[in-house]
């Protein structure tokens, strides 16, 4: 197996070299290499975590498998389920010699967060996937399409600093494909909009375009819309189990029951997860003020109200970063979210005046 890269000291960091190694593979590079410094110190090694069972996790590492389990200070010390490993993390791990089980000792700072939680509850937040560069928006075209449920987790994903895509999966069953595409194009200008047949494998190459060696994209939707025969298709064997006959009836039945992660073979890695309910997509906007209320209370301290915390004086959001207190990639999401939920606002004033926009006719489904 390859080295470890954050045992390599003064070497070139990850990404420097040419050969990648499993670690780099799996996402690892300079900024986790930084952050594990001093995990490194006490003998760990670094992690990732690809499948979450009820109390243990499978980890995949320099060393292949492992099975990992939180320490007990971990678990006294964590203060809500949020705390603990979700698939996707990289953690702290210690291995007894000879041994294939790990004890997680702490969590590497997580970036590109897939979270869900009920609205004005923000402590039962719940993890969902970590470190994630793309999420794969998967609706299907047989009747699940829904506009406006596709603005939602477009808004998680900037809430969490993802990159939204938006796939039309089953377009071998829609009526028309094409006006489809230009709803969501209506809604949502900036995100990318794909068709696929994951049947045939389709369009499947459009999902690769955003992966790659080291990226992670994740598949989030309702149950039944193809996310595991997608990954199959992209796998090119079925790794995944998914549904025997695609029945509507069968619409409450989860066919994929865990969230788990699939190794593409040096092309990335992608996540797989169980449909997600539409109760279970919340308040977008009281989750911002929730999420960023930090930022929103430094932003009532400009000097202008109309303030784009860019290069205006007397700006208290920039002076905040500039003093270290907030991290600039956090002002970014927030802008990205503002600008989404400015988008959503006005899409839903177009809305409630029939004249003036266009509202997607048929089932509504
Ligand atoms: N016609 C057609 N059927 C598809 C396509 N993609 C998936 N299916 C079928 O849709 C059904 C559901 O597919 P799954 O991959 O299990 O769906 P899922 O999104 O993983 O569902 P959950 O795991 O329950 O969230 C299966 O019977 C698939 O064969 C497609 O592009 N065209
Ligand atoms: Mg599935
Ligand atoms: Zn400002």
């Amino acid at each position: 197996m390859a080295g470890v890269a954050s045992t390599r000291g003064g070497g070139p960091g990850p990404g420097g070299g040419i050969e990648l190694t499993a670690l780099e593979r799996l996402g690892y590079d300079m900024f986790l290499e930084e952050a594990f410094r001093p995990y490194a110190a006490r003998g760990f090694i670094p992690a990732r975590v690809s499948i979450q069972h009820r109390k243990r996790f499978t980890l995949l590492s320099s060393s292949g498998e492992l099975e990992g389990h939180v320490t007990g200070r971990f678990r006294h010390e964590a203060s809500g389920e949020a705390e603990f490993p979700a698939v996707g993390d990289w953690v702290a791990a210690e291995i007894a010699p000879g041994e294939n089980s790990a004890r997680i000792h702490a969590i590497l700072p997580r970036r590109g967060v897939l979270s869900r939680r009920m609205a004005g509850d923000a402590a039962r937040e719940q993890i969902l996937a970590t470190n994630v560069n793309t999420l794969f928006i998967v609706t299907g075209l047989d009747g699940d399409f829904n506009v406006p449920r596709i603005e939602r987790y477009i808004v998680i994903a900037a809430l969490g600093g993802i990159d939204p895509v938006v796939i039309l999966n089953k377009s071998d069953l829609a009526a028309n494909v094409d006006e489809a595409v230009r709803l969501v194009r209506d809604a949502a200008p900036d995100v990318p909009v794909h068709t696929t047949c994951a049947l045939t494998g389709e369009g499947i190459s459009s999902l690769t375009e955003y992966l790659g060696s080291g990226k992670t994209g994740v598949l989030a939707g309702s149950s039944g819309t193809g996310k595991s025969t997608l990954i199959n298709a992209l796998v090119g064997k079925p790794v995944q189990a998914v549904r025997e006959v695609d029945r509507k009836t069968d619409r409450g039945k989860h066919t994929t029951t865990r969230r788990e992660m699939v190794l593409l073979a040096g092309r990335g890695i992608v996540i797989d997860t169980p449909g997600l309910r539409e109760v279970h997509l919340w308040a977008a906007e009281s989750l911002a003020a929730e999420s960023f209320g930090d930022i929103e209370s430094l932003a009532g301290q400009c000097r202008f109200n109309d303030c784009r915390h860019d290069t205006e004086p007397g700006c208290a959001v920039v002076g905040a970063i500039e003093r270290g207190d907030v991290d600039r990639r956090r002002l970014e999401n927030y802008r990205k979210l503002r600008a989404e939920l400015r988008r959503l606002s006005q899409m839903k004033e177009r809305r409630a005046s029939p004249g003036k926009g266009r509202r997607p006719h048929g089932r509504g489904s």
